[in-house]
C-alpha cells in the first residue's frame, strides 16, 4: 500500500484542482456572451490529472499539451490572467491573442505549448527531452494528450525514438473514453492502451485518473524514472469530462452518450474524493476549504476583469511575428561579392564544409537523417560528420519523418539547432503536419515568444528512372505557406552562404539541392560565410529579355544564354530563395528588358512561375513588350522510362526556343542553335549533366 502524501501535497493538489474548476466554470458561464470568439475545449471532471502529474515536476521541466490544455497550463503555474485574456483575443493573452484557447504558452515557467492538431505535440515534448539530454540538463518533459492520439502515426514514431534513446519524457494519456463525440470503441480494438507502449519497451501503468492521489504518486514514481536516466514512461488515466467537446454546454441530449454515464461518472467527481479524504483525515477543516475556493474565486474574477479591460491587438500589428529576427555572427558576403578565387569543389562539398563549420562555430548546431552516418553519407554531404562531432550530433534517424521532424521542433524550441536531412524531397511530405503546422506557424501562433530554428535540407533526385515518388520539386507547395523559409541555391558558393546562413536563421527553413547540382563544381571561399537569404542576385547581365531560374535550371539558363550570344542580350536572375521572394530584382530587371521568361523545376499549375508572371502582369504590365512565359514541368507524375523522361523534363533546348520566340529572333538561326545544341548534349537526354553519375 503506497504511503499517502503528506497534508501539504493535498491541498496542493486540491487548491489547483479547484483553481481550474473555477476557471472552467466561469468560462461556461460568460461564452454565451460572445467575447470569448474560439473554440474552447473545457476540462471540468479531468481536473485530478493535471494537477496529479504536474505537481511533482520543477519549474525547469517541460510541459506540452493539446486542444484541451487549459488545466495543464493552470497546474504547470501558468499566468491565468494571461490564459484567459488569450481566450478573449487580448494584446495581453498569452499568444498576444494570435492562438486562442488552443496555443497557450507560458515559457516562464516552461509550459512550452497546447496545439489544435492531435498528437501533434507529443514529439516535440521529446524534442524538449533530447534538448535537455544534449544540453547536460536534468529536466523532464510530460506530452499530456487524449485518448485518440493513440490511434496516430505522430504518437508512434515520438514513442518509437524516446524508447531508442531512453529520453526523460512522461506520455500522459486522458483516457475520456471519447473523441468528439465518438466512443473510443468505435476507434480502438479492445486492448489495454498501455500494451502499446510495453510493445515499445516503455514502462506503462494505468491508474485511476478521478483520484487525485493516485495520479500523484504515480506520476511521482514516473517522474523519478525518467528523471534518473530510465528512459520514458507511459501513464494512462482514465478520466471524464462532464460537458460537451467543444463548448460550455451539456450535451447529454445529443445521444453519443447516456444520462447514466455521466451521472456515474459525476459520482465519482474527482474534488469532491479528495476533499472527503482532507475532511475525513483531519487534514482540512470546511473553514480551510472555503478560504481555498474563496482564493480561487478570487483569482478567476481578477483574471476575468484584467481579460476584460485589456485592449485587442492594434490591426498596424496584423504581420508581425510572421519571422523572427536573426543576427548573424559570421562573416556577411554583400550579394554582389566575387568569390574566392584560390579553390574549386563541388555543391556537394560545399554543403559538407558549411555543415562542419556551423557545426564548429555552435555547439547547439546538430545533424539528423537517415543515412547520414552510413557509408554513402547522403551522397557526399555528411562524410566525416560523425567522426568529429560525435554521435550525440550527428545522428542516424528511424524512417519516421513525420515524427522526427516534431522532434527536431521540440529541440529547436529549447535552443538547439537541428539540421535535419532527406535523401529525397518526397519524403518531406511526410513530415507536411509538422511542418505546416507546427514549424512554420510557432512564432505567429505564440505572439512571437518562441522561435523554430531548424533547417530542413531535402534534395530533389530529378531524372535518371527517379519515377514520380523519388523526384518531386514541391517548393511551390512550400512557398505557399506563411512562415517558412525555401532556398534553392544553385552552385557550390551559393549553396555553402546559404547553408550557413539557413542554419544561423532562427525561422524554419527548407533548403533544397538539386542532385544534378552535387557534382558540379565551383569557387567556394575556405572561410565561413553567409549570403542573406531572400535576396536574389543577376548572375548575367542583359537588355533584352530577362530569365528569372532557380536551382538546376539556373545552370539551363546560363547554357541557353551562352548559346545565344551575340543574338540577344540576356538578363539571369537566380532567385536563390524562393521564399521569401525577391520580386523586387526581378521587377528591376523586367522593367529594363521587357521580356520575361520563367523556367522552374516545378510543375506547371499553382506554380511559382505562375505567381512570377502573375506579379510581374500586376506591378510591370506597361513595361511589357510581349507576353511573359514559364517554361515548367507538365502537370504530371514523373514517369520512369528515359524516352518519356526526355520529354518530360525540359532543358536549354526549350529555353533557347522561347527566347527566340519572345526576343523575336529569326525562327531558321534558333533551329540552327537548338540543332548544335543537341549535339552537346549527353547520349541519355534524361541525365544532363557528363558530371553526374547516377543517383547513388
Ligand atoms: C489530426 C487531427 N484530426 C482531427 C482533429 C479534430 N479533432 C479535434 S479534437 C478531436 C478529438 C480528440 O479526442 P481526444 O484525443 O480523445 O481528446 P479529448 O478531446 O477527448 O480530450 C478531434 C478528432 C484534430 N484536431 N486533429
Ligand atoms: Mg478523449
Amino acid at each position: 500500500m503506497e504511503s499517502t502524501p503528506d497534508s501539504k501535497v493535498l491541498l496542493e493538489l486540491y487548491s489547483t484542482m479547484l483553481l481550474i474548476r473555477r476557471t472552467e466554470e466561469k468560462i461556461a458561464e460568460r461564452y454565451s456572451e460572445q467575447e470569448m470568439r474560439c473554440p474552447t475545449h473545457l476540462c471540468t471532471g479531468q481536473e485530478a490529472v493535471p494537477a496529479g502529474v504536474c505537481l511533482n515536476l520543477t519549474k525547469e521541466d517541460n510541459v506540452l499539451s493539446n486542444h484541451r490544455a487549459h488545466g495543464h497550463y493552470i497546474a504547470k503555474g501558468g499566468n491565468i490572467n494571461a490564459m484567459i485574456a488569450e481566450i478573449y483575443g487580448k494584446e495581453t493573452g498569452c499568444s498576444r491573442g494570435r492562438g486562442g484557447s488552443m496555443h497557450l504558452t507560458d515559457l516562464s515557467v516552461n509550459f512550452v505549448a497546447s496545439t489544435a492538431i492531435v498528437g501533434g505535440t507529443i514529439p516535440l515534448a521529446v524534442g524538449t527531452a533530447l534538448a535537455s539530454r544534449m544540453q547536460n540538463k536534468k529536466d523532464v518533459a510530460v506530452a499530456f494528450f487524449g485518448d485518440s492520439a493513440v490511434e496516430g502515426g505522430v504518437f508512434h514514431e515520438a514513442l518509437n525514438f524516446a524508447a531508442l534513446h531512453k529520453l526523460p519524457v512522461l506520455f500522459v494519456c486522458e483516457n475520456n473514453l471519447y473523441a468528439s463525440q465518438t466512443h473510443i470503441r468505435e476507434r480502438q480494438p479492445e486492448r489495454e492502451i498501455t500494451q502499446l507502449a510495453k510493445s515499445q519497451g516503455i514502462a506503462a501503468f494505468k491508474e485511476d485518473g478521478n483520484d487525485a492521489v493516485a495520479v500523484y504518486t504515480t506520476a511521482k514514481k514516473a517522474v523519478e524514472h525518467a528523471r534518473s536516466g530510465n528512459g520514458p514512461v507511459f501513464l494512462e488515466f482514465p478520466t471524464y469530462r462532464w460537458l460537451e467537446h467543444v463548448g460550455p454546454n451539456d450535451d447529454s441530449k445529443l445521444g453519443y452518450r447516456s444520462e447514466k454515464e455521466i451521472q456515474e461518472w459525476k459520482a465519482r467527481d474527482p474534488l469532491e474524493r479528495l476533499k472527503k479524504t482532507l475532511l475525513e483525515n483531519s487534514l482540512a477543516t470546511e473553514k480551510n476549504l472555503k478560504s481555498i475556493d474563496d482564493e480561487a474565486k478570487q483569482k478567476v474574477d481578477e483574471a476575468f476583469r484584467f481579460a476584460k479591460g485589456s485592449p485587442f491587438p492594434k490591426k498596424e500589428t496584423l504581420h508581425d511575428y510572421l519571422y523572427c529576427n536573426t543576427r548573424h555572427n559570421i562573416n556577411q558576403y554583400p550579394v554582389s561579392a566575387s568569390p574566392g578565387k584560390e579553390r574549386k569543389i563541388s555543391y556537394a562539398e560545399a554543403v559538407r564544409e558549411a555543415t562542419g563549420q556551423a557545426m564548429e562555430k555552435d555547439s547547439s548546431v546538430f545533424v539528423i537523417g537517415e543515412g547520414v552516418p552510413d557509408p554513402k553519407h547522403v551522397f557526399g554531404t555528411t562524410t566525416g560528420l560523425r567522426e568529429k562531432h560525435g554521435r550525440n550530433r550527428v545522428l542516424d534517424m528511424p524512417v519516421s519523418e513525420n515524427g522526427l521532424t516534431g522532434v527536431c521542433i521540440g529541440a529547436a524550441l529549447k535552443g538547439m539547432k537541428p539540421l535535419m536531412v532527406h535523401q529525397r524531397m518526397d519524403f518531406l511530405l511526410l513530415a507536411l503536419d509538422q511542418l505546416v503546422n507546427n514549424a512554420a506557424k510557432w512564432h505567429y501562433m505564440f505572439g512571437g515568444h518562441a522561435s523554430v530554428p531548424i533547417v530542413i535540407r531535402a534534395i530533389v533526385g530529378q531524372g535518371w528512372g527517379q519515377g514520380a515518388q523519388h523526384s518531386q520539386s514541391l517548393h511551390s507547395v512550400l512557398s505557399h505557406i506563411p512562415g517558412l523559409k525555401v532556398v534553392m541555391p544553385s552552385n557550390a558558393y551559393d549553396a555553402k552562404g546559404l547553408l550557413m546562413a539557413s542554419i544561423e536563421d532562427n525561422n524554419p527553413v527548407v533548403f533544397i539541392e538539386h542532385r544534378w547540382l552535387h557534382n558540379i563544381t565551383g569557387y567556394v571561399p575556405e572561410e565561413p560565410y553567409a549570403l542573406e537569404l531572400g535576396k536574389a542576385k543577376a548572375i548575367r547581365q542583359g537588355n533584352d529579355l530577362t530569365i528569372v531560374a532557380a536551382s538546376y535550371m539556373t545552370v539551363e539558363a546560363v547554357k541557353a544564354a551562352s548559346a545565344l550570344e551575340g543574338k540577344a542580350s540576356i538578363e539571369i536572375i537566380d532567385l536563390r530563395t524562393v521564399k521569401p521572394l525577391d520580386f523586387e530584382t526581378i521587377k528591376h530587371s523586367v522593367e529594363k528588358t521587357g521580356r520575361l521568361l520563367v523556367v522552374d523545376s516545378g510543375h506547371y499549375s499553382g506554380g511559382l512561375a505562375g505567381d512570377i508572371i502573375a506579379r510581374v502582369m500586376e506591378q510591370s504590365f506597361n513595361a511589357l513588350k510581349a507576353a511573359p512565359r514559364r517554361i515548367t514541368l507538365p502537370d504530371l507524375p514523373t514517369p520512369t522510362s528515359p524516352e518519356l523522361s526526355r520529354h518530360y523534363y525540359p532543358s536549354r533546348l526549350d529555353i533557347i526556343k522561347d527566347i527566340g520566340e519572345l526576343a523575336g529572333l529569326p525562327a531558321k538561326e534558333i533551329r540552327a542553335i537548338i540543332e548544335s545544341e543537341r549535339q552537346k548534349m549527353p547520349e541519355k537526354p534524361d541525365v544532363p549533366d557528363p558530371g553526374f553519375k547516377g543517383p547513388f
